[in-house]
């Protein structure tokens, strides 16, 4: 029996090393020298591992040098943009014949991940390329298409999308922005409110009333193509926010705006099916974001606490100390475990509803409480702007808040599991 179980060794042995040769494995984030490390985890590639490099210089070159002046200015540079498309970081998920870049999801969470390293929030890429993008490339026409993904993969096109009203967030059925018909044309009025990229924005993707008769708000509602510069379409001041500076979140206005018939996405009165279709892949980037910003976090951290002297030691000697960054490393860890295999999901085109908003949940909130605690290990120093701590406290507070309230994924989740009861 000893010579049958040495055999079944062997074979498992010789079956383990011709699958994947022990030396070549990448290591994952949890034993990784640091969590920003280039050629870890399995999920990625080589190929990935150079665009990360290209993606990293592109950061530390093109934005990290003026992200200062733009926080004070309230939005970044339109040339900036340009410069992000000709990089190819923009519509890296669109197909290549509709004019994107036709490349996978771990490229997208690349750049997800290597702007949070970089600590520069002020362009919202992830939300022109993966939320607004994907709306165009799925349900828009050939025309619609052909006119504004190229231009939005150049990065001449900037994108904003306006669902939030200020009477109505969290219940989108309750929106009042309405667009009448009017022959062929639509006329559109209302105003939205919190609209990120909304100031340099030249297109807007609108949420609006369509039918008031319908059986339920959700059957009346259609998403319209605005653009800057149409007749009745302002925008308002870019809002004062407590993070996110360089961001220019605004307020749009639209007073009888005339529409033409191809401004329309899709088919009228398929709005909301077409938000709730696109909405798992706005929650993993929110994750995806929320998790590299703890990782960077939490780098900067452990780099702080080992340099910082008190009681003459530095205070990375001090137990309760360690502790805290064990048990910080432990969760982000574990959660690095979950958005990688969301990643994977959503590769595979698997990744439903509930998981995603578990993903945005639970990753947010780690965000938030990793900046809290790494605050307060750097003491009164990360109180102040110029550290990157400081700057992450304010910025993880709103990814709790857009894309869905944590309150709202909540539901979702919530409505998968009684579902089965
Ligand atoms: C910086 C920033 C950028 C943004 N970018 C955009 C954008 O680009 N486009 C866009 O359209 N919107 C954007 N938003 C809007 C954002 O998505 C909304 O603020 C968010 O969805 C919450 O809506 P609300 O502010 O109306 O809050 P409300 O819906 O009024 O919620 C208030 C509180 O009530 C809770 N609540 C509401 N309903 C429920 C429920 N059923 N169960 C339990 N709790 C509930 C909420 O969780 C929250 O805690 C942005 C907001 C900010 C601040
Ligand atoms: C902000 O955007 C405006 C265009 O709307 C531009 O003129 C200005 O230069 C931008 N600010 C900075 C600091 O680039
Ligand atoms: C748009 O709003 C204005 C004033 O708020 C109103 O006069 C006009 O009739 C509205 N247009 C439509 C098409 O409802
Ligand atoms: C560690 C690091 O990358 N810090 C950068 C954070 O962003 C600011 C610009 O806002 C840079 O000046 C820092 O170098």
């Amino acid at each position: 029996s000893s010579r049958i179980i040495s055999a079944a060794a062997s074979r498992l042995q010789h079956s383990q090393t011709t699958r994947r040769p022990v030396s070549s494995a990448r290591p994952e984030t949890s034993s990784a020298k640091t969590m920003m490390d280039i050629g870890t985890r399995r999920i990625f590639t080589e190929e990935h591992d150079i665009f990360r490099q290209s993606v990293r210089r592109f950061y530390q070159e093109e934005v990290v040098p003026y992200h200062s002046e733009w926080e004070k200015a309230g939005n970044v540079s339109r040339e900036l943009w340009e410069k992000a498309g000709s990089h190819g970081l923009l519509g890296i998920l669109i197909p290549e014949e509709h004019g994107g870049i036709g490349g996978d999801v771990f490229s997208a969470a690349i750049t997800w991940e290597e702007q949070m390293y970089a600590n520069c929030t002020g362009p919202f890429f992830a939300l022109h390329s993966d939320i607004i993008m994907p709306y165009i490339s799925n349900y828009g026409s050939k025309q619609q298409i052909e006119r504004f993904i190229p231009e939005m993969t150049a990065g001449r096109c900037i994108s904003a999308i306006a669902m939030t009203e200020p009477g109505a967030g969290s219940d989108l059925q309750g929106i009042r922005t309405y667009a009448k018909r009017d022959g062929s044309d639509w006329i559109l009025n209302g105003s939205k409110v919190f609209i990120s990229n909304g100031w340099l924005a030249d297109l807007v993707v609108v949420v609006a009333v369509t039918n008031r008769e319908a059986k339920s708000a959700a059957h009346g509602i259609s998403l319209f193509l605005v653009e800057g510069g149409m007749k009745g379409f302002n925008k308002g001041r870019k809002l004062e926010k407590m993070g996110l500076k360089a961001q220019d979140t605004a307020e749009l206005f639209f007073e009888d705006v005339r529409l033409p018939a191809d401004a329309l996405l899709g088919e009228p009165n398929k709005g909301f099916y077409y938000l709730m279709n696109e909405l798992p892949q706005e929650r993993l980037a929110i994750g995806g974001i929320s998790l590299a910003g703890s990782e960077f976090i939490f780098e900067e951290t452990r780099n702080y606490v080992t340099q910082r002297k008190a009681f003459g030691k530095t205070i990375a000697h001090l137990q309760t100390v360690q502790h805290k960054l064990a048990e910080l490393k432990t969760e982000i860890c574990v959660g690095r475990a979950f958005i990688d295999s969301c990643l994977q999901l959503h590769a595979e085109r698997r990744l439903d509803s509930a998981t995603a908003s578990m993903a945005k949940c639970w990753a947010s909130d780690l965000y938030n409480k990793v900046a809290y605690q790494g605050v307060q290990l750097h003491g009164g120093w990360g109180y102040m702007w110029e550290y990157p701590v400081a700057k992450a406290y304010v910025d993880a507070r709103i990814q709790t808040i857009y894309g869905g309230t944590n309150e709202i994924m909540k539901e979702l989740i919530a409505r998968s599991i009684v579902r089965k009861m």
